[in-house]
């Protein structure tokens, strides 16, 4: 959303001379709020004279039942700060103007404090005073305790964040040495989980604040929770629960479909209804002629073309090739790795219903409109827009659209994404799976005989995104790849091996509409062909060692508040947050591809970021919760038009920046307007409070369907969504503890081509073993019943069925979990030094260990040992043959404890 230069500077100067913003006529207006048991926050609300603000004796405090404030108290420090909130379409910004008082002792909840603020001056020199009681409590909301909004699932890491910035004083004080406690309180006010907040760090760059996190992982209970901390208040309410992000999948998936450049008809946009882009055609712009790549084949200037559908790329209504194909790789690659999160009839789309999951029919409304890029000699145009940035709804746009020239960058990205598409539709639609591969194959044919890259775009007169990308060999190397997986042809392995070997071998993060080294080698290493060793060992090396240890610094460590992916201050920006979303994605791929099931948890602590536990306790989500996102730069925005934006839209969020080439810019980053001064990158103005939510702010509050899709991905994959593609129907699956021993439950209907289920137990719900077979009936219409008794459980248990079919593809059923089996006794068998085992009672809740018993048995039931209290519970097992052997524990009344393995060697 570029402005002219011109209109820039005329809005400048007359901004410059008239009355700063945010001054009111008549008395300023202070309200009052607690902030902690040590702080008051003034609020102000209009521009005041600073003079003197900073004097502790105009504030004062008093109460009568307290006996630290029996006597006058003045605040020990005082914090400025000033933020521009949001704007008004004409850049009218609304501006809060705050001061902190910090006091030395602590406040008392249920007490009485008399608070007194004189000569609050404002910029006309008219003063205003306040006079006022307030009984303190911390059990309110007051903005200090951060978590995810949303929700976590039951068995995922459970982080939240304390920390405050007060302006100028900086840190809200938090004692480091002796961390708060904290309670995460549910239903009824039951204290679900007690802890202790950890120190992270200081930080006054980023976050400017001291910052603790507070860690409830152990807590798995479903249900809705707030945490709460002694005179720091409580967290929004979030859910603990396995569908905790399904509205979400839901949300962010359909924010797609409204970015359909064709009518949203109200049946599936609702409120969002609106006519689409009126143009049907788009006009080959005159800088075709001056192009590498044209040809005697092409169409010459002012030739329309048809072209309709495809999404409109981010908040502009430009319709681009590499964000397009970088969207398509996330959607189709989610499909290969978890295709059961993508059912038909799921996302209330026109194509909901057909018998096709609906994730594909939204993909094909992109791959539908890029075939249309295509030229007659497969070379692929990179991009159709309008001549300028488009204003108002998508069906005001009246002003002829351009194709802009065809690029060996977006030929190859054209070739990846079509290639990916004919395996994905195979199964759906045979007929255009093959055109999408034969389309692909005339790209590639094109890049055979055009090996150069082509220079960047260049076409007079038209604003539009540039996207540029100089190196086209990463680019050609995927398209490669893509067409050998998608083939198994020798010559696209060949071609793949020669542009692979081209390029360094540097793995970015997969989102990205430039750089596609990561796509060429994930692409190749998922192959099912033969293929090049050495690349896929090198790549999953380099995942390993270099890759993760990289993402493990960027999302985890660098900062308290993870997420904000580097260390330099000025990089935050354009997406910074949305990033903690494509992070989360990459992790799901790794874990996928490196079996290492332990990444799924730092997946699961990016979504964090953008769902509220950040700095500003703000979700960077439409809809997501109370505190969303009101003004995307999106067309549900344009002013006057809605009430609500669509939901599901992710923003970029914090940028450390604006680009100074709009008057909004000037606006958000004045310092007269945000103090501590953060009008450049390198002010003292913590970066990742940079963030105003107005449509202006396009660094801020702009996304492309690239942050759609790869927001949806990752959200479909954490939610309770599945199809039902089991060989069988499980209609209930319990477990229950009988004498020691779990036996597990389940029954089926309509089991076609059904072979087996094994059945899995885990300690931790992670790693899963398996502990036995049970062959399927194979009725496909009667119910069949089973049932497995496990012998020898754990202290935890969580159970699985993996249903396998005929083919040997497989499903896993829900978990059930039980624990402690027996009485309540957890004990394990350690080793103490070989040859000698202790018998270990972890946790007797009798609290006596005085009458145990433990019996050893060998593989033929034969017992061997017995073990007592007397022996400390120590037994020798050298001279005992190799084998496994069972230990079985008792009361002294004979009560069976259970059993425990023993493997000696
Ligand atoms: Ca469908
Ligand atoms: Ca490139």
């Amino acid at each position: 959303m570029e402005r002219s230069v011109l209109m820039l500077l005329l809005l400048t100067v007359s901004y410059t001379n008239a009355q700063p913003a945010g001054s009111l006529p008549g008395n300023p207006v202070i309200t009052f709020s607690p902030v902690s048991s040590q702080v008051v926050l003034l609020t102000i609300n209009e521009r005041f004279d600073t003079t003197g603000c900073y004097d502790p004796k105009r504030y004062s405090l008093q109460s009568a039942a307290d006996p630290d404030y029996q006597t006058v108290t003045q605040p020990v420090r005082i914090g400025r700060h000033s933020f521009v909130k949001g704007l008004t379409p004409s850049d009218e910004p609304s501006i809060v103007f705050e001061l902190y008082l910090i006091f030395e002792k602590p406040l008392k909840n249920s007490s009485s404090y008399h608070l007194l603020v004189d000569n609050i001056i404002d910029t006309d020199g008219n003063a205003a005073s306040l006079d006022t009681t307030f009984i303190f409590s911390d059990a309110e909301i007051l903005g200090n305790v951060k978590a995810n909004e949303v929700g976590y699932l039951p068995e995922s890491p459970k982080l939240g964040k304390l920390g405050r910035f007060l302006g100028d004083a900086w840190f809200m004080p938090i004692d480091t040495l002796a961390p708060p406690a904290f309670q995460v309180i549910g239903e009824n006010q039951q204290v679900a989980f007690n802890g202790t907040c950890q120190y992270l760090r200081s930080d006054s760059a980023f976050s400017g604040e001291i910052v603790f996190e507070m860690d409830f992982s152990a807590l798995e209970t479903p249900g809705k929770y707030y945490v709460y901390i002694p005179g720091y208040g409580r967290s929004e309410v979030f859910t603990i629960a396995s569908d905790c992000y399904d509205t979400l999948y839901f949300n962010t998936a359909r924010a797609l479909y409204y970015q359909r450049s064709e009518e949203i008809e109200a049946a599936y946009g609702g409120v969002w209804a609106r006519e689409g882009l009126p143009a049907q055609t788009a006009q080959i712009h005159a800088s075709h002629l001056n192009s590498p790549l044209y040809s005697a084949s092409d169409y010459p200037p002012g030739t329309e073309l048809p072209i309709h559908g495809g999404w409109l790329d981010a908040g502009d209504y430009g319709r681009y090739v590499p964000t397009a194909a970088s969207a398509l790789f996330i959607m189709f690659t989610a499909f290969e790795i978890y295709p059961q999160k993508f059912p038909d009839n799921h996302l209330d789309i026109p194509e909901s219903g057909n018998g096709i999951p609906d994730w594909l029919d939204e993909a094909r409304y992109e791959t539908d409109w890029l075939l249309q890029m295509q030229a007659p000699d497969g070379g692929v145009y990179f991009r159709v827009t309008p001549a300028t940035w488009s204003q108002g709804l998508p069906g005001e746009e009246q002003n002829t659209l351009y194709i802009s020239e065809k690029t060996t960058q977006s030929t190859a990205l054209f070739a990846a994404a079509m290639a990916m598409a004919a395996r994905n539709f195979k199964n759906f639609d045979a007929a255009y799976a093959a055109l999408c591969l034969e389309k692909a194959r005339n790209a590639w044919t094109f890049l055979k005989s055009h090996t150069t890259p082509t220079p960047p775009v260049n076409m007079p007169g038209i604003s539009a995104g540039p996207y540029p990308d100089p190196i086209d060999a990463d680019n050609r190397a995927w398209a490669a790849a893509e067409l050998y997986k998608t083939t198994g042809e020798a010559q696209y392995n060949a071609d793949f091996n020669e542009w692979y070997g081209q390029i360094p071998h540097q793995f970015h993060a997969t989102m990205s509409w430039q750089q596609h080294t990561f796509k060429a080698a994930w692409a190749y290493a998922t192959t099912t062909f033969n293929i090049n060793n050495a690349f896929v060992d090198e790549f999953k090396n380099k995942l390993t060692n270099e890759v993760l240890v990289n993402y493990y610094n960027r999302t985890m460590k660098i900062h308290a508040y993870h997420g904000a992916y580097h260390h330099f201050k000025g990089y935050v920006g354009y997406g910074s947050f949305g990033m903690a979303q494509s992070y989360a994605f990459d992790y799901i791929m790794f874990a996928h591809l490196l079996q290492k099931q332990e990444l799924l948890d730092y997946a699961k602590i990016q979504v964090d970021i953008p769902l509220g536990n950040n700095p500003l306790a703000q979700c960077f989500i439409t809809g997501a919760s109370v505190h969303s996102p009101m003004y995307p730069l999106h067309w549900s925005t344009v002013p006057g038009q809605y009430a609500q934006p669509v939901p599901g839209v992710p923003v970029f969020g914090p940028a450390a920046s604006l680009l100074m080439n709009r008057l909004s810019s000037f606006v958000i980053q004045d310092s007269l307007n945000r103090y501590p001064y953060g009008y450049k990158k390198e002010d003292p103005y913590p970066v990742l409070r940079r963030y105003t939510d107005a449509r202006q702010a396009v660094e801020m509050s702009e996304f492309t369907v690239q942050e759609i899709a790869v927001t949806a991905a990752v959200f479909a994959y954490l939610s309770s969504v599945v199809t039902n593609p089991l060989p069988v129907r499980l209609k209930d699956f319990s477990v229950k503890a009988e004498n020691c021993k779990v036996r597990l439950d389940w029954s089926t209907s309509e089991e076609v081509n059904a072979s087996h289920f094994s059945v899995q137990r885990s300690k931790d719900a992670r790693n899963f073993h398996e502990i036995g077979r049970i062959e399927a009936s194979g009725s496909p219409n009667t119910t069949s019943y089973y049932h497995f008794e496990d012998s020898y459980p754990d202290a935890s248990n969580y159970y699985r069925l993996q249903i396998t079919d005929n083919d040997s593809t497989h499903e896993n059923s829900a978990m059930r979990f039980i624990k402690l089996p027996c009485k309540q006794v957890e004990w394990v068998i350690i080793p103490v030094g070989y040859p000698v085992y202790e018998i270990h009672i972890e946790n007797a809740s009798d609290g006596q260990n005085e009458g145990y018993t433990g019996e050893l048995y060998n593989c033929y039931g034969r017992k061997i040992l017995e073990v007592t209290m007397a022996q400390n519970f120590t037994f020798n097992v050298s001279r005992l043959p190799a084998g496994v052997y069972v230990m079985r524990l008792r009361t002294s009344a004979g009560e069976d404890l259970g059993r425990r393995k023993l493997l000696i060697f």
